[in-house]
């Protein structure tokens, strides 16, 4: 190939955006969520882009690895690995050593998995040059479309009214704390996305409460798959008791129990009801995590994947050709993001045959955006897979620009649920599991 496509410069802008008053185990939202927005230039002048994570280490870590990408091809994903594993300190623990000091709800913040962050950040815009080259949709580069569309679920979280702060004006999704206000939310939610499955973020009211909230939503949407997810804030006992509670109204039961132990004894339990699979974000990780599982006999039987922090597209494509060897499910989780990072599921999720659940997305939380043409657009709950060349979307400059100022102003440079909870009540402990 050319050298006048090889990389010549790399850019990281954080942003911040908007983000509601959202509970779940750790606390609580801040009004701002933090990304980063990267793209790679060629010297023949395209850019390709992508959108990460954007608290400080990832910053710091991105800022490192980028000069070694210099003069690279944009087809050298391998050679950009290696670069970047060089580059980036590796972990002094696994991610369950460190699962095992702090329940964290987002693993995609644990320095365990910054050099997988960083490939991942760079082999998005990577493959977006790629597809500008050979005129090529992002999908096609990983092998063609198994589906030409990809459905997402509605994603609810208990949440207050407004932030304590008070930065902006309150959102428009207002309370949601009791089963009628979180029906309201779904309702509003399935209204203006067609979502046709539904996922609650748990961990953050008692138990009780949560599924009085799942037992609401399933008389108010006869049929819909549900499911709940409360980031490993339960112990065991109160797991099973809870799922008892759900018995025949769960889709899949996602991080009841703290740690891979605590999921095996809940799916062990549950075994002999014959009660509903086990997904995970947090025990499964990583490919290590994904042996340890496997050495256990699979009692998280469904897998959500995130390629932001397994390492890109492609490691995700690996991981669902092992999740398709030990007849695991696979589906997606999330974070608070915007629509480079969700376009980028889009094609990875349409690459992979095996999908066999609707994806998570915060996206119906945000309202702003970084692309041209504003907000993505869902039809029937599931978003098209792009055609156009690359990942089929670009940068809008002023609203980068304006996302970038909101990040300057916002103060935050971590995302902290824990510390943001405590300003409405300095008596949080955080403790994990809390109930
Ligand atoms: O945004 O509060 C949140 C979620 O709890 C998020 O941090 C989790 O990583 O959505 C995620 C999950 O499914 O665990
Ligand atoms: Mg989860």
């Amino acid at each position: 190939m050319s050298t006048s496509h090889a990389i010549r410069h790399i850019r990281i802008t954080p942003i911040a955006f908007r983000d509601p008053p959202l509970l779940n185990a750790a606390g609580i939202h801040e009004p701002w969520a933090l990304r980063s927005i990267i793209e790679i230039e060629t010297a023949s002048g395209l850019v390709g882009i992508n959108e990460s994570y954007g608290d400080q280490p990832m910053l710091d870590a991105l800022a490192k690895a980028a000069p070694a990408l210099v003069g690279l091809s944009p087809w050298a994903l391998n050679a950009m690995e290696q670069r970047v594993a060089a580059l980036v300190a590796p972990p002094a623990q696994t991610a369950s050593e460190f699962l095992g000091q702090q329940v964290s709800l987002a693993p995609g913040t644990h320095v365990s998995k910054t050099v997988a962050k960083v490939i991942s950040a760079f082999e998005v815009a990577m493959l977006d040059l790629q597809g500008q080259l050979a005129q090529a949709p992002v999908v096609d580069l990983l092998g063609g479309a198994a589906r030409d569309s990809v459905p997402f679920s509605a994603y609810l979280f208990y949440k207050y009214a407004e932030h304590i702060d008070q930065p902006y004006a309150p959102d428009a999704w207002g309370e949601a704390l009791t089963p009628a206000q979180l029906v309201a939310q779904a309702r509003r939610m399935i209204a203006q996305y067609g979502f046709q499955s539904i996922k609650l973020k748990g961990g953050a009211l008692p138990p009780d409460q949560e599924a009085a909230g799942i037992l609401a939503l399933a008389q108010a949407f006869p049929g819909m798959p549900l499911r709940i997810d409360p980031n490993a804030n339960w112990t065991v006992q109160t797991s099973l008791k809870v799922v008892r509670q759900l018995r025949g109204v769960l889709e899949y039961y996602e991080d009841p129990a703290p740690g891979l132990e605590g999921m095996a004894a809940v799916a062990r339990a549950m075994e002999r009801e014959g009660d509903v699979p086990l997904a995970t974000n947090m025990v499964v990780t990583d490919f290590a995590e994904f042996r340890r599982n496997v050495d256990l006999g699979c009692p998280v039987k469904i897998v959500l994947s995130d390629h932001h922090y397994w390492g890109g597209l492609r490691a995700t494509q690996r991981l669902a050709t092992l999740c398709k060897t030990f007849d695991l499910g696979l589906s997606m989780h999330s974070n608070s993001h915007l629509g480079i990072s969700l376009v980028a599921m889009t094609h990875l999720c349409a690459s992979v045959p095996q999908l066999t659940y609707a994806c998570d997305t915060h996206y119906p939380w945000q309202d702003e955006e970084v692309v041209e043409g504003g907000r993505l657009q869902f039809e029937q709950g599931s978003l098209r897979v792009p055609t156009t060349a690359g990942l089929g979307v670009t940068l809008d400059r002023e609203a980068l620009a304006r996302l970038h100022d909101n990040y300057l102003h916002c103060g935050i440079r971590n995302r902290d649920d824990l510390g943001q909870m405590r300003k409405y009540d300095p008596g949080f402990t955080g403790r994990q599991p809390r109930f």
